[in-house]
Protein backbone atom coordinates (compact mmCIF):
# COMPACT_ATOMS: atom_id res chain seq x y z
CA UNK A 1 0.00 0.00 0.00
CA UNK A 2 0.88 3.62 -0.42
CA UNK A 3 2.30 3.57 3.85
CA UNK A 4 4.65 0.97 2.97
CA UNK A 5 5.77 2.46 -0.32
CA UNK A 6 6.32 5.71 1.61
CA UNK A 7 8.32 4.05 4.30
CA UNK A 8 10.33 2.75 2.04
CA UNK A 9 11.02 5.35 -0.57
CA UNK A 10 12.01 7.35 3.34
CA UNK A 11 14.58 3.92 4.42
CA UNK A 12 15.96 4.38 1.37
CA UNK A 13 16.36 8.06 1.16
CA UNK A 14 17.82 8.00 4.77
CA UNK A 15 20.31 5.21 3.60
CA UNK A 16 21.37 7.51 0.42
CA UNK A 17 21.94 10.58 2.84
CA UNK A 18 23.75 8.57 5.43
CA UNK A 19 26.95 7.42 3.58
CA UNK A 20 27.77 11.39 2.81
CA UNK A 21 26.86 12.26 6.48
CA UNK A 22 29.87 9.74 7.27
CA UNK A 23 31.96 11.12 3.99
CA UNK A 24 31.85 14.51 5.68
CA UNK A 25 32.21 13.27 9.34
CA UNK A 26 35.76 11.40 7.38
CA UNK A 27 36.87 14.77 6.43
CA UNK A 28 36.13 16.68 9.02
CA UNK A 29 37.72 14.55 11.31
CA UNK A 30 40.87 14.52 9.13
CA UNK A 31 40.82 18.50 9.09
CA UNK A 32 40.17 18.61 13.15
CA UNK A 33 43.25 15.93 13.27
CA UNK A 34 45.44 18.55 11.37
CA UNK A 35 44.31 21.63 12.65
CA UNK A 36 45.03 20.29 16.40
CA UNK A 37 48.55 19.01 15.09
CA UNK A 38 49.21 22.53 14.03
CA UNK A 39 48.36 24.25 17.04
CA UNK A 40 50.88 21.44 18.91
CA UNK A 41 53.47 21.89 16.72
CA UNK A 42 53.66 24.79 14.90
CA UNK A 43 53.70 28.56 15.22
CA UNK A 44 50.82 29.09 12.84
CA UNK A 45 47.26 27.62 12.22
CA UNK A 46 46.74 27.22 8.86
CA UNK A 47 43.03 26.83 9.18
CA UNK A 48 40.31 29.50 10.73
CA UNK A 49 36.72 27.98 10.26
CA UNK A 50 35.54 25.47 8.88
CA UNK A 51 31.60 24.34 7.91
CA UNK A 52 29.60 21.17 6.12
CA UNK A 53 26.92 20.75 4.53
CA UNK A 54 24.54 18.12 3.24
CA UNK A 55 23.03 18.99 -0.52
CA UNK A 56 19.19 18.93 -0.31
CA UNK A 57 17.43 16.32 -2.26
CA UNK A 58 15.64 18.72 -4.23
CA UNK A 59 18.72 20.77 -4.61
CA UNK A 60 20.11 17.14 -6.08
CA UNK A 61 17.73 16.41 -8.52
CA UNK A 62 16.94 20.59 -9.44
CA UNK A 63 20.99 19.72 -10.31
CA UNK A 64 20.21 16.12 -12.38
CA UNK A 65 17.91 17.63 -14.20
CA UNK A 66 20.22 20.76 -15.05
CA UNK A 67 22.97 17.88 -16.48
CA UNK A 68 20.08 15.83 -17.86
CA UNK A 69 21.02 12.76 -16.53
CA UNK A 70 18.65 9.86 -14.47
CA UNK A 71 17.69 10.04 -11.09
CA UNK A 72 18.42 6.81 -10.28
CA UNK A 73 20.82 6.53 -7.08
CA UNK A 74 23.49 5.21 -8.89
CA UNK A 75 23.90 7.67 -11.47
CA UNK A 76 23.20 10.54 -9.23
CA UNK A 77 25.97 9.01 -6.92
CA UNK A 78 28.51 9.15 -9.90
CA UNK A 79 27.33 12.16 -11.69
CA UNK A 80 26.69 14.72 -8.83
CA UNK A 81 29.31 15.08 -6.66
CA UNK A 82 29.09 17.59 -4.29
CA UNK A 83 26.50 16.33 -2.42
CA UNK A 84 28.77 16.30 0.44
CA UNK A 85 30.45 19.86 1.03
CA UNK A 86 33.22 21.13 2.97
CA UNK A 87 34.26 24.58 3.31
CA UNK A 88 37.44 25.72 4.87
CA UNK A 89 38.92 29.37 5.07
CA UNK A 90 42.33 30.31 5.64
CA UNK A 91 43.76 33.20 6.86
CA UNK A 92 46.55 33.03 3.68
CA UNK A 93 46.30 32.24 0.21
CA UNK A 94 49.28 30.13 0.84
CA UNK A 95 48.01 28.36 3.68
CA UNK A 96 45.23 27.20 1.46
CA UNK A 97 47.12 25.39 -0.89
CA UNK A 98 49.03 23.97 1.94
CA UNK A 99 45.60 22.87 3.45
CA UNK A 100 44.37 21.23 -0.11
CA UNK A 101 48.55 19.78 -0.33
CA UNK A 102 47.58 18.24 3.45
CA UNK A 103 44.91 16.65 2.55
CA UNK A 104 45.55 15.05 -1.01
CA UNK A 105 48.52 13.36 0.14
CA UNK A 106 46.79 10.89 3.10
CA UNK A 107 46.40 7.78 1.16
CA UNK A 108 42.87 7.00 1.46
CA UNK A 109 42.13 10.31 -0.24
CA UNK A 110 41.82 10.69 -3.69
CA UNK A 111 41.52 13.61 -5.83
CA UNK A 112 39.41 13.17 -8.51
CA UNK A 113 39.13 16.76 -9.74
CA UNK A 114 41.15 20.36 -8.77
CA UNK A 115 39.48 23.60 -9.97
CA UNK A 116 42.09 26.35 -9.06
CA UNK A 117 39.54 29.95 -9.23
CA UNK A 118 42.43 31.55 -7.25
CA UNK A 119 45.13 31.02 -9.97
CA UNK A 120 42.17 31.68 -12.67
CA UNK A 121 38.90 33.41 -11.45
CA UNK A 122 35.85 32.76 -12.68
CA UNK A 123 34.48 35.91 -15.05
CA UNK A 124 32.43 37.25 -11.94
CA UNK A 125 35.54 37.67 -9.44
CA UNK A 126 34.94 34.54 -7.89
CA UNK A 127 38.02 32.59 -6.59
CA UNK A 128 38.57 29.79 -4.39
CA UNK A 129 40.45 26.48 -4.47
CA UNK A 130 37.77 23.51 -5.14
CA UNK A 131 38.78 19.75 -4.33
CA UNK A 132 36.45 16.51 -5.47
CA UNK A 133 37.66 13.97 -3.26
CA UNK A 134 36.79 10.55 -3.08
CA UNK A 135 37.28 8.89 0.35
CA UNK A 136 36.32 5.03 1.24
CA UNK A 137 33.28 5.15 4.03
CA UNK A 138 33.58 1.67 5.83
CA UNK A 139 30.15 0.23 6.66
CA UNK A 140 29.05 -2.74 9.16
CA UNK A 141 29.08 -5.31 5.53
CA UNK A 142 30.56 -3.18 3.19
CA UNK A 143 33.09 -0.03 1.97
CA UNK A 144 31.30 2.90 -0.25
CA UNK A 145 33.46 5.22 -1.71
CA UNK A 146 31.89 8.58 -1.67
CA UNK A 147 32.84 11.97 -3.39
CA UNK A 148 33.08 15.12 -1.27
CA UNK A 149 33.85 18.64 -2.62
CA UNK A 150 36.17 21.05 -0.49
CA UNK A 151 36.26 24.38 -0.78
CA UNK A 152 38.97 26.50 0.48
CA UNK A 153 39.56 29.88 0.58
CA UNK A 154 40.79 33.02 2.24
CA UNK A 155 38.38 35.01 4.64
CA UNK A 156 38.52 37.78 1.63
CA UNK A 157 37.69 35.55 -0.56
CA UNK A 158 35.11 33.68 1.72
CA UNK A 159 33.51 37.40 2.42
CA UNK A 160 33.29 38.31 -1.30
CA UNK A 161 30.95 35.08 -2.05
CA UNK A 162 28.98 35.18 0.63
CA UNK A 163 28.04 38.35 -0.81
CA UNK A 164 28.22 37.26 -4.66
CA UNK A 165 25.85 34.54 -3.51
CA UNK A 166 23.02 36.51 -1.71
CA UNK A 167 22.98 39.14 -4.59
CA UNK A 168 23.11 36.27 -6.69
CA UNK A 169 19.87 34.84 -4.82
CA UNK A 170 18.77 38.28 -4.43
CA UNK A 171 17.75 38.89 -8.09
CA UNK A 172 17.30 35.26 -8.88
CA UNK A 173 20.45 35.01 -11.09
CA UNK A 174 19.97 38.13 -13.24
CA UNK A 175 22.31 40.75 -11.30
CA UNK A 176 22.19 43.94 -12.81
CA UNK A 177 24.97 45.45 -14.52
CA UNK A 178 25.92 47.77 -12.31
CA UNK A 179 26.12 45.33 -9.52
CA UNK A 180 27.74 43.18 -11.28
CA UNK A 181 30.96 45.41 -12.38
CA UNK A 182 30.54 46.24 -8.87
CA UNK A 183 31.37 42.97 -7.58
CA UNK A 184 33.88 42.83 -9.83
CA UNK A 185 36.01 45.55 -9.09
CA UNK A 186 34.82 44.23 -5.14
CA UNK A 187 36.91 40.56 -6.23
CA UNK A 188 39.68 42.85 -7.00
CA UNK A 189 40.03 44.80 -3.90
CA UNK A 190 39.41 41.59 -2.28
CA UNK A 191 43.07 39.75 -4.33
CA UNK A 192 44.69 42.92 -3.53
CA UNK A 193 44.02 42.18 0.26
CA UNK A 194 45.12 39.22 0.43
CA UNK A 195 48.24 39.73 -1.51
CA UNK A 196 48.85 42.35 1.03
CA UNK A 197 48.42 39.76 3.85
CA UNK A 198 51.37 37.10 1.80
CA UNK A 199 52.96 40.52 2.37
CA UNK A 200 52.44 40.51 6.11
CA UNK A 201 52.53 36.69 6.54
CA UNK A 202 55.98 36.77 5.33
CA UNK A 203 56.51 39.29 8.07
CA UNK A 204 55.55 36.80 10.80
CA UNK A 205 57.28 34.07 9.17
CA UNK A 206 60.65 35.67 9.35
CA UNK A 207 60.07 37.37 13.03
CA UNK A 208 59.32 33.55 13.75
CA UNK A 209 62.97 32.72 12.31
CA UNK A 210 64.50 35.11 13.79
CA UNK A 211 62.72 34.34 17.50
CA UNK A 212 63.73 30.49 16.88
CA UNK A 213 66.96 31.27 16.17
CA UNK A 214 67.28 34.11 19.30
CA UNK A 215 65.32 31.59 21.98
CA UNK A 216 62.31 33.00 24.00
CA UNK A 217 61.34 36.78 24.02
CA UNK A 218 59.29 39.12 25.82
CA UNK A 219 55.97 39.28 24.15
CA UNK A 220 54.49 42.79 23.44
CA UNK A 221 51.19 42.18 23.22
P1 LIG B 1 25.90 25.51 -3.12
O1 LIG B 1 24.64 26.10 -2.59
O2 LIG B 1 27.12 26.09 -2.51
O3 LIG B 1 25.91 24.02 -3.14
P2 LIG B 1 28.42 22.38 -10.67
O4 LIG B 1 27.49 23.54 -10.95
O5 LIG B 1 28.79 22.25 -9.22
O6 LIG B 1 27.98 21.09 -11.25
P3 LIG B 1 30.64 23.74 -11.48
O7 LIG B 1 29.92 25.04 -11.58
O8 LIG B 1 31.66 23.44 -12.50
O9 LIG B 1 29.68 22.57 -11.48
O10 LIG B 1 31.26 23.61 -10.04
P4 LIG B 1 32.24 24.62 -9.39
O11 LIG B 1 32.65 25.67 -10.33
O12 LIG B 1 33.31 23.76 -8.77
O13 LIG B 1 31.32 25.31 -8.29
C1 LIG B 1 30.57 24.60 -7.37
C2 LIG B 1 30.33 25.40 -6.08
O14 LIG B 1 31.29 26.44 -5.92
C3 LIG B 1 29.00 26.09 -6.04
O15 LIG B 1 28.05 25.19 -5.54
C4 LIG B 1 29.27 27.23 -5.06
O16 LIG B 1 29.25 26.78 -3.72
C5 LIG B 1 30.68 27.61 -5.42
N1 LIG B 1 30.71 28.62 -6.47
C6 LIG B 1 31.08 28.44 -7.74
N2 LIG B 1 31.00 29.57 -8.44
C7 LIG B 1 30.56 30.52 -7.57
C8 LIG B 1 30.29 31.91 -7.71
O17 LIG B 1 30.41 32.50 -8.78
N3 LIG B 1 29.84 32.56 -6.61
C9 LIG B 1 29.69 31.93 -5.41
N4 LIG B 1 29.25 32.68 -4.38
N5 LIG B 1 29.92 30.61 -5.25
C10 LIG B 1 30.37 29.91 -6.32
P5 LIG B 1 26.52 25.35 -5.88
O18 LIG B 1 25.98 23.99 -6.07
O19 LIG B 1 26.30 26.33 -6.99
O20 LIG B 1 25.89 25.98 -4.63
Amino acid sequence: DVVTQVRTATRELARFRMVYEFGIEEMLTKIRILRSEFAQTHDHNPIEHVSSRLKSMDSILEKAGRYGCATDPDTIRERIRDIAGIRITCSFESDAYRVADMLAQQPDVEVVQCKDYIAHPKGNGYRSLHLIVRIPVFLSDRTEHVFVEIQIRTIAMDFWASVEHKLFYKYDGAVPDHLRSELLDAARTAAELDARMSGLREELHDLGDREAASGPTVAHH
